[in-house]
């Protein structure tokens, strides 16, 4: 290196973190004056929703019966058990491929999906196992693709951040950040053209929020009363960057205020808050009331790919936040309120995980035995009319 420049990867990220670290992304202490500090332009914040030392009780579960509950338990439960399984086999070099980790954030996808049938269209981005499997997506088939097998949910040949499940209604993740948000909405304008009640959902980051196309997206299907739910999972963090240093507020929820579109922002650790204002922004799209957009606020344990926890890359998180938010853990706060109502006894949640567990270690034992697809696949699935793993078999 005759220049000096260090260009390893541990060197680019320590200069990634002094550059988010300097004086350019801190926010101001006080903003200038400006109409944004007239009540009538008032930004609105998260405000405690983004601080875990609050919602962090057990949850509100009045109105839910008991075997919904425990579905939703299982559910999460299988996110989990799947995810920390994918880590170790990160850890262990059996896994080569990007993997992103949403620990943390299951109570999401599972609440919306609890609204959700194999005729809607769902959509995701790089951090969607936890979207692919609240569907009901194969757990096996999931190891085999992410471990890069001939029997995975997109034949081997994508990966983590490629995931397709079309018998559950999993169309697609796509890594492009904000790629599969105009997507989900040309899906929702099929629906609509197709005259039936089905719905197209798009999950996306807070990060993607800040991309052109989620702009267009909104404008768009607002104007045409699409049948969309947007799901802005705001884990308030993009790769290494807090929202507060990308974004002068922290919710997003104003850009779909900005196309007059309904929007709720919430306590995306809540499974069971997340279920109801869910099912009612689904209800409405399926009765012909148009888009809505859900920013369900969450903090992923880990970092932002692979298994450690990002104390020591880009802008570092303090293992004190990390711990204080795992005590707004989506799963323990379901399970304190089950178990003080009585729907569970003290040690049935622990020998639910520890049946899930083993069921996901025995299909990812399963994948580690499945073959690699053959060279001479290379070229299927790349042009129309090449068989799809939805018709070619599995
Ligand atoms: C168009 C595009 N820009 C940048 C990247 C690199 N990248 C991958 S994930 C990511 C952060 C996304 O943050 P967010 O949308 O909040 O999702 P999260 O990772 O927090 O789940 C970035 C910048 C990319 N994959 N695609
Ligand atoms: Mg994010």
């Amino acid at each position: 290196m005759a220049s000096g420049r260090d260009t390893t990867v541990k060197g680019l990220q320590a200069k990634l973190g002094n550059l988010a670290e300097s004086e350019y992304f801190t926010p101001p202490a006080t903003k200038p004056a400006g109409p944004e500090n007239d009540a009538e332009y008032a930004v609105k914040g998260l405000d405690s929703l983004a601080d875990p030392a609050f919602h962090n009780a057990p949850l509100d579960i009045t109105d839910w019966p008991h075997d919904r509950l425990r579905g939703f338990l299982h559910r999460m439960l299988t996110i989990r058990a799947v995810e920390e399984r994918l880590g170790e086999l990160v850890e262990s070099g059996d896994v080569v491929c990007p993997v992103h980790l949403a620990i943390g954030q299951e109570a999401i996808p599972v609440a919306v999906s609890h609204h959700l049938t194999p005729a809607d269209r769902v959509f995701g981005a790089h951090r969607s196992h936890g979207h692919y499997l609240a569907l009901g997506g194969d757990i096996y088939q999931l190891f085999a693709e992410v471990l890069g097998r001939a029997d995975g949910c997109s034949r081997g040949m994508g990966g983590s951040m490629h995931l397709f499940a079309p018998e559950v209604g999993f169309m697609g993740s796509v890594p492009i950040v904000a790629a599969t948000v105009p997507v989900a909405v040309g899906a929702a304008l099929a629906a609509k053209m197709d005259k039936g009640d089905a719905v197209a959902v798009s999950y996306f980051g807070d990060g993607a929020a800040e991309e052109g196309v989620v702009h267009e997206s909104l404008n768009l299907a607002s104007q045409m009363n699409l049948p969309v739910l947007f799901v802005c999972e705001n884990n308030l963090y993009a790769s290494h960057m807090d929202i507060s240093q990308r974004q002068p507020s922290d919710s997003t929820a104003r850009f779909a205020q900005a196309n007059g579109i309904p929007h709720a922002v919430i306590d995306g650790n809540d499974v069971a808050g997340t279920a109801r204002v869910a099912g009612e922004m689904i209800t409405a799209a399926r009765n012909g009331g148009g888009p809505s957009y859900l920013e369900a606020v969450t903090y992923r344990w880990r970092g932002h790919v692979g298994p450690d926890e990002n104390t020591d890359v880009g802008i570092r998180r303090s293992t004190a936040e990390i711990a204080a938010w795992k005590r707004r853990d989506p799963v323990a706060r379901l399970v304190a309120a089950m178990t003080s109502r009585g729907d569970m006894s003290g040690n049935e949640p622990g020998a639910m995980a520890d049946a899930i567990r083993d069921h996901v270690d025995d299909c990812a034992a399963r994948a580690l035995e499945a073959p690699y697809p053959e060279n001479s696949a290379l070229m299927d699935l790349v042009y129309a009319g090449s068989p799809t793993p939805a018709s070619g078999g599995r």
